[in-house]
């Protein structure tokens, strides 16, 4: 491919024989023709006149003449008053090895009305411009990127300034610029050099004053002063990695977003992402490796189960992929209300609610069901999802001690609320894997007209004797107000839900911003979890292998002398310190099984585990060699 011309264009305006304004680019071919008009608006339209006389050059460079140089380092000194800005800049000069600083700066401060700059040589003070009333012209320079900064780009003192600095720094025997703005309102100017960078000083000058010009300080000694004319004055250069000006006081972006990855890091708390070549699996490809999966919710293994996927294939066919609309507008169709009706026959209530998410459902139900002169009553250990439901509720929101009921009692009997409020626990803690006492959250808000909410989306398809989940674990015949759950996990899909008398459903539907501002789930979803609901229903002995697993995981766990306990399908590792945490897991990816090492903020600091999270398909031979490694990683962990 042939590399793309160059160009330059100038632009010099006048009026009456009066410089008026100037500009210069250097382009690539495509980007002239913009810039030229560009160029001729800014020379007809300037706040200093209407010109008489413009000059438009457009010149082809030598290609391989021109020089890509990288911007000076920017950095601004805040100053008060001009003679403090004038102190700063005589102090980094002398520190730049000037000996005639002071009086170098007096000479700054003595130039106004030049078009170009004093070449002055550092040692002997001696003028070196064959002109002195014009001085010389750095020219054929430009900032690299501003073809892509687009035509309308305006011309900037800063932009301006850090491009001809940059260029200038770079010449033979450059010891340093210096410059004051002859624009009577802008007071900032700088020093500059390779050592120094692009110093911006705030105040030189006080406002209004004219007073303006810079100095090129050099040394002969390096290179003669025609070499150093020719370089300013011929060598094109186009400057890369021109920042936009940051300026003080104004929030840092960049920093923000980088500042936080960095504080993850040094708390060991920066996550790497694992990118699977498979299903979800008891064994997975990643990078290209066989590898034991212990980390996924697909606790029964439905989510690639043929029976699965052919209905949702079937209901992709016939509905096509998104649904495109709200449940409120076009997005219901009749899977998404047979799935309901289904999910209430499993938790034998009179309906049920199908949400994008779980996280969606818990954080939109709570603010809902609770007024602001409620009171919440939250477990201490429940799901993120539950806490930003709090958050967003305007209601006070009271923590009890995990599955504390004696607290729980305590805190809603003291604060007695009459004006409405809730009780809101996992049913299943999915950090933890253990399971919350239904029966006497039931019975301390009765006393008070509480609503009730469960959280099942780890109990689902996994406790009650045939995964029925809390309700049937306790074989408790009250039913809490808000049943809410996942079908994402042991259902093998996606979406949250909850179950609910049809009164309650009706409300939810009306007044749950979560759900009422997403559009609904593809109908090939809702099919895929009708078919995995019915297996869960027809087949429970996948719960029973599920829980069988668990007992043998532990015990064999036991017998590497690592004690662990589990109610669920999640069975926590726990370590405490997230450094071992992390290396842990780091350890066990490399011999081939994946447990997520959990740390703050999903879990408190200090309190680092590995998870493991059990399906129903996971052979006793898999679960064996995974005890005898984490065994043995936890033993190499420990000596570090
Ligand atoms: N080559 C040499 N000297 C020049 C050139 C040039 N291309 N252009 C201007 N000068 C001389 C001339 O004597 C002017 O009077 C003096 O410099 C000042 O020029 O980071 O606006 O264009 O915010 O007024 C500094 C920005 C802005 C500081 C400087 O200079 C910042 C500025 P001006
Ligand atoms: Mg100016």
């Amino acid at each position: 491919m042939a590399e793309e011309s160059i160009y330059s264009l100038k632009m010099r305006a006048e009026a009456n024989g009066r410089h008026i304004s100037g500009a210069e680019k250097i382009l690539p071919e495509t980007a002239v023709g913009d810039f030229a008009r560009a160029l001729l608006e800014r020379a007809m339209h300037h706040a200093n006149g209407r010109p008489d006389f413009v000059n438009l050059k457009i010149e082809k460079l030598p290609a391989d003449k021109v020089l890509d140089l990288e911007a000076l380092p920017v950095r601004t000194v805040e100053v008060s008053s001009p003679g403090q800005g004038r102190g700063v800049m005589t102090k980094l000069l002398e520190d730049s090895g000037v000996a005639n600083a002071a009086v170098i700066v007096d000479m700054l401060y003595r130039t106004s009305g030049m078009r170009g700059a004093i070449l002055l040589d550092a040692d002997t003070l001696e003028r070196l411009e064959p002109d002195h009333q014009r001085g010389v012209r750095a020219t054929l320079m430009d900032d690299a990127e501003s073809a892509c900064k687009g035509a309308n780009s305006c011309k900037e003192h800063y932009a301006e300034a850090i491009v001809l600095a940059t260029k200038v720094a770079h010449a033979p025997g450059m010891t340093a610029e210096l410059c004051i703005s002859d624009d009577p309102d802008y007071t900032t100017g700088y020093i500059a050099s390779r050592k120094l960078g692009y110093v911006r000083i705030t105040r030189l000058k006080s406002p209004g004053s004219p007073q303006g010009g810079r100095i090129f300080l050099c040394r002969t000694k390096e290179a003669p002063a025609e070499r150093i004319i020719d370089y300013l004055e011929r060598a094109p250069v186009r400057v890369t990695g021109v920042q936009p000006l940051r300026r003080e006081g104004v929030f840092d972006k960049t920093g923000f977003v980088n500042g936080a990855l960095e504080s993850l890091k040094r708390g060991n708390l920066f996550r790497d992402e694992l990118i699977f070549d498979s299903a979800a699996a008891p064994c997975v490809e990643l990078g290209g490796r066989g590898t034991l999966l212990l980390s996924s919710n697909d606790y029964l293994d439905l989510a690639r189960d043929e029976r699965v996927v052919r209905a949702a294939k079937d209901a992709l066919e016939k509905f096509g992929l998104g649904s495109g609309g709200s449940r409120l507008t076009t997005g219901s169709t009749v899977l998404h209300r047979e799935l309901e009706h289904e999910l209430a026959g499993f938790k034998e209530t009179e309906d049920a609610l199908v949400f994008n998410t779980g996280f969606a459902a818990n954080s939109g139900i709570i603010p809902a069901l609770c007024p602001p002169e409620g009171v919440i009553f939250s477990d201490e250990l429940n799901h993120a999802s539950i806490i930003d439901g709090c958050r967003a509720a305007k209601a006070r929101t009271v923590i009890y001690r995990h599955c504390d009921m004696h607290d729980l009692a305590e805190k809603v009997r003291t604060i007695a609320p009459r004006q409405g409020g809730l009780i809101v626990s996992d049913a299943v803690f999915s950090m933890d894997g253990d399971i919350a006492p239904l029966p006497d959250i039931l019975d301390t808000a009765q006393e008070f007209g509480l609503f009730t909410m469960l959280d099942e989306a780890h109990s689902t398809g996994v406790i009650g004797k045939t995964g029925h989940g809390i309700r049937e674990h306790f074989s408790e015949s009250r039913h809490p107000d808000i049943l809410m759950g996942t079908l994402s996990k042991a259902l093998g899909a996606e979406g949250g839900f909850v179950c609910c008398t049809a009164e309650m459903r009706r409300f939810l539907y009306h007044r749950c911003r979560s759900f009422i501002f997403s559009t609904s789930l593809p109908a090939a979803v809702m099919a895929g979890a009708l078919a995995a609901l019915e297996i869960i229903e027809s087949e429970p002995e996948r719960v029973r292998a599920l829980r069988g697993n668990v007992k043998f995981f532990i015990a064999e766990l036991a017998k590497h002398g690592i004690q662990c306990v589990s109610d669920s399908a999640i069975v926590p590792i726990h370590i405490g310190d997230e450094e071992k945490a992390a290396s842990a897991a780091v350890r066990l990816r490399t011999r081939g099984i994946v447990i997520p090492a959990i740390r703050y903020p999903t879990v408190k600091r200090g309190e680092a585990r590995l998870r493991a999270a059990l399906m129903a398909t996971h052979t006793h031979e898999q679960l064996a060699f995974a005890a005898r490694i984490i065994s043995q990683s936890l033993r190499e962990t420990k000596k570090i």
